[in-house]
């Protein structure tokens, strides 16, 4: 990393300020030659008023931040250029450190010089960008204990664990001879595992919730036309979003809407009424309606209470026998006609009226276990790529209790041991490959 590089770090558009962003050997250089004041030899830390010039025309007037590595974000020198918002200014901005010596930053390469450079780990670095795109109170708690390390040392302490197993095996394997050493029995050391197992079981179970904190449940309504599914969407949102009309195939296109409550967020997702039909439009509608049941976590299957059933429900029944789903029976404040003997999950409504919709809430709570969600400490591991490795690390675990069951020998467990506590290692980031860096940090935006 011997270039410095630079990017626009607040989003692009008309605002009062733009940061744009310089890290690397060469930044205070690269400033100072297109700034108004010397900072060639100013203290770290410090902040300059001056102007940004080009051949002696002035830029803009901006404050420059110089921040000396190793103590900033990227453990490099770092400097920021506060100017007033505006494209145009900001681009030339940019522009002249281009042509400086800068080169432009890659998307996320700011947070990925301070991971190399080991200000912060792997997680830390997701944790940054879970932060960018929290959009809950909750999510965003979420984002920065995993920032402020708390995931890496849940790892950590798995990895300690190990280690402690790994060298007191080791202390056995070539110091048999000393007597104050404890004898590590096999039953030991499967207990000791035993314990970093259900650790690991725990962390990946609790990794659902933390999933549903962060990210939402995917919703989908879904039901025969005219059931009430759009103004079933309409009553939880508090808004009249979807279009409601009396005509059988309203919704032609699927209508997305977040409804938020309790800390949870359904991101709900209104689908055309499910039927067999003639009309090409409406039946476009029908194929993304089924495909969308195929996607969702959750489905809201919506019926009529003053309908029987038909074959178009059974249909529908049919593609939801492995998905986690409700069965809304709305229109209750007309005259029961349905037959829901054989119904399960139900929840009667009224859309209409505005009749048991909290009812909804309640079964979404107990359909994922959502009454024990620990809310008051929000650490949880969410990234997909480290539940993806515990995954492999909890079957190598069980291969391990698997060994020591059939006498497998005590230095070929250690082998297998070491080898979990540097898969272990993957998810901080102590050993990565470069391919798996580029593809993370490059789902940053540019600047961060
Ligand atoms: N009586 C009564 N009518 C309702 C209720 N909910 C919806 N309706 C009416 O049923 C009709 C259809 O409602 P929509 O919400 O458009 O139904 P939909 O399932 O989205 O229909 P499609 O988009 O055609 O699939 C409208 O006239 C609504 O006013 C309810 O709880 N009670
Ligand atoms: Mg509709």
């Amino acid at each position: 990393m011997d270039d410095t590089i630079a990017a626009i770090s607040t989003a692009l558009g008309v605002g009062a300020i733009s940061i744009i962003r310089v890290s690397g050997p060469q930044a205070i250089e690269i400033v100072n030659s297109i700034f108004s004041k010397d900072i060639s030899n100013v203290e770290s830390h410090t902040i300059h008023y001056g102007f940004i010039v080009e051949k002696n025309e002035k830029v803009d007037e901006v404050l420059v931040s110089v921040m000396k590595g190793p103590k900033t974000f990227t453990v490099e020198d770092v400097i920021e250029i506060n100017a007033h918002g505006g494209i145009n200014t900001t681009n030339k901005i940019l522009e002249l450190l281009l042509v400086h010596g800068c080169r432009l930053a890659e998307p996320g390469e700011f947070t990925k010089r301070a991971f190399i450079n080991g200000r912060i780990d792997l997680t830390e670095a997701e944790g940054v960008m879970d932060l960018i795109n929290s959009e809950t109170d909750v999510a965003r708690k979420m984002a920065l204990n995993q920032v402020n390390g708390k995931v890496s040392s849940m790892i950590s302490n798995l990895r300690n664990d190990l280690a402690e197993i790994i060298s007191n095996i080791e202390v056995n394997i070539d110091y048999p001879e000393y007597e104050d050493i404890k004898v590590m029995t096999v039953q030991d050391i499967k207990s000791q595992i035993s314990v970093i197992e259900s650790n690991i079981n725990r962390i990946l179970n609790e990794s659902q919730n933390g999933e549903i904190l962060k990210n939402g449940i995917k919703t989908a309504i879904v039901g025969k036309p005219n059931v009430g599914k759009s103004s079933l969407l309409n009553r939880l949102i508090g808004e009249d979003k979807a279009i409601v009309t009396s005509i059988k195939g309203t919704t032609r296109d699927s209508v997305e809407a977040t409804f938020n409550f309790d800390n949870i967020v359904l991101n709900l997702i209104d689908t055309a009424g499910i039927r067999d039909t003639d009309d090409l439009v409406e039946s476009i509608g029908v194929s993304k309606s089924l495909k969308i049941i195929d996607e969702a976590d959750l489905i809201l299957f919506v019926l009529n209470y003053n309908e029987e059933l038909t074959e178009d429900d059974y249909t529908i029944f049919d593609k939801l026998k492995d998905k986690n789903y409700i069965t809304i029976i709305n229109k209750i404040d007309l005259k029961k006609r349905i037959d829901d003997s054989n119904l399960k999950n139900i929840v009667y409504v009224s859309a209409l009226e505005d009749k048991n919709i909290d009812d909804i809430k309640d079964k979404v709570k107990e359909l994922f276990n959502l009454d024990k969600i620990r809310t008051d400490d929000l650490t949880y591991l969410t990234s997909a790529r480290s539940k993806a490795i515990l995954i492999k690390v909890l079957e190598a675990v069980k291969d391990v209790k698997n060994g020591l069951d059939c006498y497998m020998p005590i230095d070929m467990i250690e082998i297998d041991l070491k080898n979990i506590w540097n898969l272990l290692g993957e998810i901080i980031g102590e050993s990565y490959d470069e391919e798996l860096l580029d593809q993370l940090f490059s789902r940053f935006c540019v600047g961060k």
